[in-house]
């Protein structure tokens, strides 16, 4: 399946719709959800959107956010389940199983490379920065308007996945898309202003102290930053803060890593490259996966030896020192 066309005899049913986010819902998945969702009501298709986890304080501007439930069972029987930017149907924390017990046609979309193809319809486009960018283009095909709204949803999936246009994804293809997307209603300061500066002072404060904990290497080309456990009640600085950008951005690191207990004996680790080692890779190793400048996975180990053995790994992965 490489296309929206392939989607084409599935999203012209006037059935009932199913949205469901994966767990930890982040700009993508929610924008790229509300934006396709918006886009079926609006052609009087009947949509719930639901996830296994609330819609984080940084996104709850998104118009039709209100909409998102949050569900720990599955209930009601849809026609069409549509999953978005979801690599691993164990993502949505074992809602996509009890709704597919019930009978649906599960569609994949998606831009992740380890995509495990689970729905009856799959459209995985490595290619694409966003998953929102997918949606913008099956809506360019069935040509449904885009309405202020459905451009702010689909330009915030842009911008988060992008790193706000910084990252190597941000391709000229993105910036055309987003370009029609501010043309039609999406505001770039607005959008902006809700992602990044929504923080209180206290919480700005916890991240000073936060970035005094970063570490490198030897060789100034890995850092890492280990977030305390007590930060885990702070679930809403968790959602808000991309922390690992803080150790990526110093000049001379390759590879950075960001650990973070879930609980004793289990470590989550995302990790960002820029270019020189596909941290995908070293994620898969561990049972995650993700982009090759961009992946996560969790680890079953106490904190200190799930460090040594991602430092270990990357350190592998990196070339020589000349
Ligand atoms: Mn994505």
């Amino acid at each position: 399946m490489d296309g929206p066309q392939t989607l084409a005899p599935i999203f012209a049913r006037k059935g009932s719709y199913l949205f469901l986010a994966h767990l930890h819902p982040d700009g993508d998945v929610l924008g790229s959800m509300l934006g396709l969702g918006l886009a079926l009501m609006g052609q009087g298709r009947r949509v719930t959107l639901a996830g296994p986890h609330p819609v984080p304080e940084p996104y709850r501007f998104l118009p039709g956010a209100q909409w998102i439930q949050q569900w720990k069972d599955a209930s009601g029987s849809y026609d069409v389940t549509v999953l978005l930017d979801c690599p691993d149907p164990a993502r949505t924390g074992g809602l996509l199983e009890s709704v597919r017990e019930r009978g649906t046609t599960v569609v994949n979309i998606d831009h992740h490379q380890d995509n495990r193809r689970f729905g009856d319809l799959n459209w995985v486009d490595l290619s694409a920065s966003a998953t929102g960018e997918m949606v913008y283009d099956l809506l360019q095909y069935f040509g449904w308007s885009l309405t202020p709204e459905i451009a702010t949803t689909l330009y915030t999936a842009l911008v988060t996945d992008t790193g706000s246009f910084r990252y190597s994804n941000a391709s000229p293809k993105a910036f055309r898309i987003a370009a029609h997307l501010v043309a039609e209603g999406a505001a770039p300061a607005r959008v902006a202003g809700e992602l990044y500066e929504g923080r209180s002072r206290e919480d700005l404060r916890l991240l000073g102290q936060l970035l005094q904990r970063i570490e490198t290497s030897a060789d100034g080309r890995v850092a890492w930053l280990v977030l305390p456990s007590e930060l885990a009640g702070n679930q809403d600085l968790i959602e808000a803060e991309d922390f690992i950008a803080y150790p990526r951005s110093i000049r001379s690191v390759k590879v950075a890593l960001l650990f973070r207990e879930l609980q004793p004996g289990q470590v989550k680790v995302s990790l960002r490259g820029k270019g020189e080692v596909n941290v995908a890779k070293i994620a898969a190793r561990f049972g995650g996966g993700g982009h090759p400048n961009a992946a996560g996975c969790t680890v079953a180990l106490p904190m200190d030896a799930a460090k040594a053995a991602l430092l270990d790994a990357v350190a592998l992965a990196l070339p020589p020192t000349a």
